[in-house]
């Protein structure tokens, strides 16, 4: 298969999580991909739209709030066991924000200690670069997801920059 036609299998994601000092802001994802799980906030990068601007518009709609600072802290590709698709998350840290969490339709925003976040309600790869991500070390990976979520494969490395898009 020539590099052209994977490709058009990627799809870009944002995901967002407002950190201020020993607590992060999550939500429970009410429905779609990822229903029932805590997450950060994000979705699908739209056309025309930066990866930076999905990440603003994306918080807002589902948590009601505006961020004022964003910082890319990780890229993570997640690939599916007999599924061409690669979902290629970008992850956003955010200390102040405009507002006061609401929840939405898609998301009920609820605030966690850092040491008291809820890895078991979670996607099961957060629980490794989570910790890169509250140390505000930036970070590279890529995961290879099998049947209900098992973790086939993986990698994960610190970065000092990442690349242009
Ligand atoms: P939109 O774009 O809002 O219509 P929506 O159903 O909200 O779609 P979706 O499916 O586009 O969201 O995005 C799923 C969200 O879950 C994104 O923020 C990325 C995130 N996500 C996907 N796989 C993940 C994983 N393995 N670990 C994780 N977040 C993941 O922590």
């Amino acid at each position: 298969m020539n590099s052209s036609v994977k490709e058009n299998k990627k799809k870009l994601l944002t995901l967002c999580i407002v950190r201020q000092n020993d607590r992060v802001l999550l939500g429970m994802k009410k429905r779609g991909f990822g229903q029932g799980r805590f997450n950060g906030f994000g979705g699908k990068v739209h056309e025309g739209e930066t990866i930076e601007t999905a990440a603003r518009r994306e918080i807002t709609e589902e948590a009601g709030i505006e961020v004022i600072n964003l910082e890319k802290l990780g890229i993570i590709k997640f690939e599916f066991e007999g599924s061409p698709e690669i979902l290629e998350v970008h992850i956003f840290c955010s200390d102040e924000f405009i507002g006061n969490p609401t929840e939405s339709e898609e998301m009920e925003p609820q605030w966690f200690n850092v040491d008291e976040i809820p890895f078991e309600k979670m996607w099961p790869d957060d629980i490794h670069w989570f910790p890169l991500f509250l140390s505000k070390k930036k970070f590279v990976g890529k995961f290879l997801f099998g049947k209900e979520d098992s973790i086939l494969n993986m990698t994960l490395r610190e970065v000092t920059a990442f690349p242009e898009n």
